[in-house]
């Protein structure tokens, strides 16, 4: 070996890439896109509130989409995204959310977020709710990933501006 020549040293991604092949093949899996999830959190809500937002950064390690999200804490659960409508910012539902390969998607207030909605009961903070996502890959090939998300307080910074049809965040 020669250490000091670098120039043909492979990236840390495709390293990274040939670890995740590796590893597929010891389990001798179909290949399918890995997303790592970080700083996952859900806002806590009030009794008579129905409603919150849930937030994360997802990181596909190949093109692939968020195409679905459920949870036992919300009656319903969508992909939501904020836009200006005029001057007012509104938030929709999208049926999917792109995760292009190795790039962070944030998912935060006042931007994409997952809507937690007919909460059966408050989201109280210092409690995880579990959370499950559904993702495919530009082959179609779909897989799901549980998660547990921290629920923490109402001071945690709100949308940043007026929600358009009355989920309920609080602003
Ligand atoms: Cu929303």
């Amino acid at each position: 070996m020669q250490p000091r020549i670098t120039a043909f040293a492979p990236s840390p991604r495709a390293l990274f890439s040939a670890f995740a092949a590796l590893l597929l093949s010891l389990a001798g899996a179909a290949a399918y896109a890995e997303v790592t999830v970080a700083d996952a959190w859900a806002r806590a809500t009030v009794p008579q509130q129905k409603a919150s937002g849930a937030f994360m950064t997802l990181t596909a390690s190949t093109d692939t989409r968020l195409i679905g999200v459920s949870s036992p804490a919300a009656g319903v659960a969508e992909i939501h995204e904020m836009k200006m409508d005029g001057n007012i910012m509104r938030m929709n539902p999208i049926d999917a959310l792109a995760l292009p390969a190795g790039k962070a998607v944030e998912l935060r207030p006042g931007g994409y977020h997952l809507m937690l909605m007919q909460l059966p009961q408050p989201l109280e903070a210092g409690t995880e709710i579990p959370v499950s996502l559904t993702f495919e890959d530009a082959a179609g090939q779909r897989t799901s990933l549980d998660i547990q998300v921290p629920v923490k307080p109402l001071t945690t910074p709100a949308h940043g501006s007026s929600s358009g049809h009355g989920h309920g965040h609080r602003h």
